[in-house]
């Protein structure tokens, strides 16, 4: 009897259980589907996305491929210099040669307040780690096309400076880890120090090891309501990290963008594969759109970073002197005080007299 129940039921069971895979395979092929439709909204809204940044995007200052006529025809925004060399897939700045300098720069004036510049590039050689060099810059400065010290552009230079700097010149304490990207700001009296690796002169900077990268690597530069801001993404992660963050940058209109390479006894293949400009739409209140015109690059409030960069810690130089004096001070101060303790006693002593 049980018998009799369960095998029509064992029956069922088995007629069931051989149409199970194919259920099983109708739900792998409808959840395939679900995710392909996934991907495919994915991917129209991200594209949507790219839509909304490429309206943004300013063709007249930026550099992207193909290369088309770039550095020789009359119609390119974009003058070349020295070894600087138009491949399909990158403007090379210099190759990985000896004492070789090289630049793009941007022919057309530049006069938007908020901005935001991504720039992709590459370095790589075949030197061993810290026996290469110099590393490259990005620039926004008034004057364009010169030779100089300042990875290929000239020192004194008026505007911004950004340096992916992948040689310690200075870095005798190891207390930092290159490649390095920092920031300056020149007015035309101020001296990027290449042996100090610019660190007098920095506002900021960070640790981005970007120099025989398997990952694209990018860096991106925002100035928006005088805030300038840098982040890196060289790790293949497609996020930006944090680098640097300056208020109260000021800087005239009608710059010129630009980026540029040195080599010297230690070299690099130093390639520029985009430089991208988005213009960022800000909501100002009254005051801020009556901001005076300034003639002359600052950063209004210098004193905040000179105290961030004291926190970043002292050099050991430093640490000696700061010692040094500090000891001498005490030293002076126990004299004076011995010197007026002993008038006191004097004169206590005549006044018991
Ligand atoms: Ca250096």
């Amino acid at each position: 009897m049980v018998a009799a129940v369960t095998k029509p039921s064992q029956d069922r069971m088995r007629s069931i259980g051989f149409l199970y895979p194919m259920f099983y395979f109708k739900n792998i092929r409808e959840l395939t589907c679900l995710f392909v439709t996934a991907c495919i909204l994915m991917s129209q809204s991200l594209a949507d996305d790219q839509d909304f940044l490429e309206e943004f995007l300013k063709r007249e200052y930026s550099l992207a491929k193909p290369y088309r006529g770039l550095g020789f025809s009359s119609s390119s925004q974009w003058d070349l210099m020295g070894t600087a060399m138009v491949t399909p897939d990158h403007v090379r700045l210099t190759p990985d040669l000896q004492s070789r300098q090289g630049a793009v720069w941007s022919r057309i004036p530049f006069f938007l307040r908020d901005w935001e510049l991504k720039v992709h590039f590459k370095i790589h050689g075949q030197g061993k780690k810290n026996l290469n060099g110099d590393g490259l810059a990005i620039w926004l400065t008034r004057d364009r096309m010169q030779n100089g010290p300042v990875f290929g552009n000239m020192n004194q230079f008026i505007g911004l400076g950004i340096f992916v700097d992948t040689y310690p010149n200075a870095d005798k304490t190891h207390d930092r880890t290159f490649p390095y990207i920092s920031v300056m700001l020149g007015n035309g009296t101020l001296s990027y120090n290449h042996d100090h690796d610019g660190r007098t002169t920095e506002l900021g900077g960070c640790t981005a090891m970007a120099r025989n990268a398997i990952y694209d690597t990018f860096l991106l530069v925002r100035l928006s309501k005088n805030r300038l801001t840098l982040v890196v993404d060289v790790d293949g992660k497609q996020e930006w990290k944090h680098c640097a963050d300056v208020t109260g940058v000021r800087l005239p209109p009608g710059y010129f963008f630009g980026a540029s390479s040195a080599t010297g006894d230690l070299s690099d293949n130093h390639d520029i594969i985009s430089m991208k400009l988005y213009q960022l739409t800000v909501e100002r209140t009254p005051e801020e759109e009556e901001e005076e015109e300034i003639t002359v690059p600052r950063v209004d409030n210098m004193e905040q970073f000179r105290v961030e960069v004291e926190e970043e810690g002292m050099s050991g130089v430093q640490f000696f002197f700061t010692l040094l004096f500090s000891i001498l001070g005490l030293g002076v101060l126990a004299v004076v005080g011995l010197m007026v303790y002993g008038r006191w006693k004097e004169n206590r002593r005549k006044r018991f007299y």
